[in-house]
């Protein structure tokens, strides 16, 4: 058994207790009350998933099993030779809690490389797909294609204990994310690089092997790694980590409960927001034909889209209640690397007006930028300028939290989910309406 794995063993046993006294001892303890408002509106804050991955504070951002994104970078192993951390390092950090020495994360390096290698039939799969299909709609046909290759199914139809399901799954989470590079970068040249896709390099790490095969020097190795562990996970609640959660808990395996999430994630109020955000810039650029966009002309546009009855994308978040610190992280990213970047001008502005005229507008309720409103930029300025792609990026990204969550709610027996409905004339009744 790997170091990770006989660690990750350790800690799932040490946990379960704390789980089943919970259960046994304290399961009538009230933790939240609803509201008829948080029925009705896609049960905003409503507490019901439990999850020690991640922890999103609605001021403060994202945390890491415990880590501010600096504190993460800062603390993880860097590649030789760059500014980010390996990915691998990461997942360990994702599974364990435990900050992994080099050693260790070059062990998963190594156990990344042996899982690595994409099955012929998936990419046949991609390739008998129209080539007009949206590059997340393949990515998600390609996940669920290689359920077939699911050690969870296969040890759940010969019968294993409770208590054992975790290992095919930890086996499944491992043998899918470290395919994901490969299948995405495959994506992008089949459809966008007059097919001529590259064959991953032994050599290299996971961001490393996803920038070669993307066919882009450095640094975009960085910004792969910087891109996917900042998109990895932001708790349990959001429409991909959640769908994959609610997929699974049927003891669905982990390639029919990603490829679901990843259908989710697709979702213009969710991971597809960063497409949207470069559509819209790209748009408001074109009708400038050339002229300098000012911080006026770029106030009317977003008055013109809010006033045509559409989202302004890239702002606001149902969590969130300040600037996004994912964004931020990107946008330190573009003023060291590329600081006079036209569009990453462009970008600013939009980010000192958009929250003004959101906030004129009063309905938002969080009228700052999310992580969808900076990535495009960095990804543009690279050469990743199809931007129908992006999301497939935050995809990738996003793997890696929710995996580490399936593990885990294996390894604690976590319960089929079913929340109650209710009917509409039972909400009347419960706020005193009388017919
Ligand atoms: N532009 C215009 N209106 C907005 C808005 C925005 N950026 N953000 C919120 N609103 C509106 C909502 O549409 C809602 O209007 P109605 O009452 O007419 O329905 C009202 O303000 C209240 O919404 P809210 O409570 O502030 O926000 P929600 O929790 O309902 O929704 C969203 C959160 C992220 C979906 C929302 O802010 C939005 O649509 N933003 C633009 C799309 C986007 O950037 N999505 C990516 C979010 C980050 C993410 O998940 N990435 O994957």
């Amino acid at each position: 058994m790997s170091t990770l794995k006989n660690l990750l063993k350790k800690k799932i046993e040490e946990f379960r207790p704390r789980i089943t006294r919970l259960l046994k001892e304290y399961g009538k303890v009230k933790v939240d009350e609803v509201t008829i408002e948080q029925v009705i509106n896609g049960a905003r804050d409503v507490k019901c998933l439990v999850t020690d991955i991640s922890y999103l504070d609605p001021m403060e951002g994202i945390r890491f099993r415990g880590k501010t994104i600096p504190e993460t970078f800062a603390a993880l192993p860097k590649v030789p030779g760059c500014d980010q951390p390996f990915v691998e390092g990461f997942w360990w950090m994702m599974l364990t809690g435990e900050v992994p020495t080099m050693e260790q994360t070059l062990e998963v390096v190594e156990d990344f490389r042996k899982r690595r290698q994409v099955p012929q039939y998936v990419f046949d799969v991609l390739r008998a797909l129209p080539r007009d299909c949206h590059p997340m709609a393949m990515f998600s046909a390609a996940i669920v294609a290689m359920q077939r290759e699911s050690q969870f199914a296969a040890k759940y139809r010969e019968g294993m204990k409770k208590t054992e399901y975790w290992d095919p799954m930890y086996e499944d989470a491992c043998n899918l994310l470290a395919k994901l590079p490969a299948i995405g970068a495959y994506i992008y040249r089949m459809k966008f690089k007059c097919d001529t896709p590259i064959c991953s390099d032994p050599k290299l790490d996971f961001g490393g092997d996803f920038a070669h095969m993307m066919g882009i020097g450095k640094p975009y190795d960085d910004v792969a790694r910087m891109y996917f562990i900042l998109h990895s996970d932001h708790e349990s609640g959001n429409v991909s980590a959640h769908t994959i959660h609610l997929v699974a808990s049927a003891l669905s395996d982990a390639f029919y409960a990603v490829s679901a999430g990843m259908n989710g994630l697709a979702g213009p109020l969710h991971g597809l927001a960063n497409e949207e955000v470069l559509r819209w810039t790209q748009n408001f650029m074109a009708k400038l034909g050339g002229q300098e966009p000012t911080e006026e002309v770029i106030r009317k546009a977003l008055w013109d889209t809010l006033n045509s009855g559409q989202v302004v994308p890239g702002f606001g978040h149902a969590v969130l209640r300040k600037t996004d610190p994912r964004y931020m992280a990107q946008r330190e990213f573009c003023l060291k690397h590329l600081p006079d970047y036209p569009l990453f001008k462009v970008i600013s502005m939009i980010f000192k007006v958009a929250p003004q005229v959101l906030a004129e507008q009063g309905k938002a309720k969080n009228p700052w930028p999310n992580v969808d409103a900076q990535s495009g930029v960095i990804q543009w300025y690279y050469g990743v300028t199809e931007y129908s792609f992006y999301t497939v990026l935050f995809g990738i990204g996003r793997a890696i939290g929710t995996l580490a969550n399936l593990v885990w709610d294996r390894g604690l027996g976590y319960a089929l989910e079913r929340p109650k409905s209710v009917t509409t004339a039972m909400l009347e009744e419960a706020a005193g309406i009388k017919q």
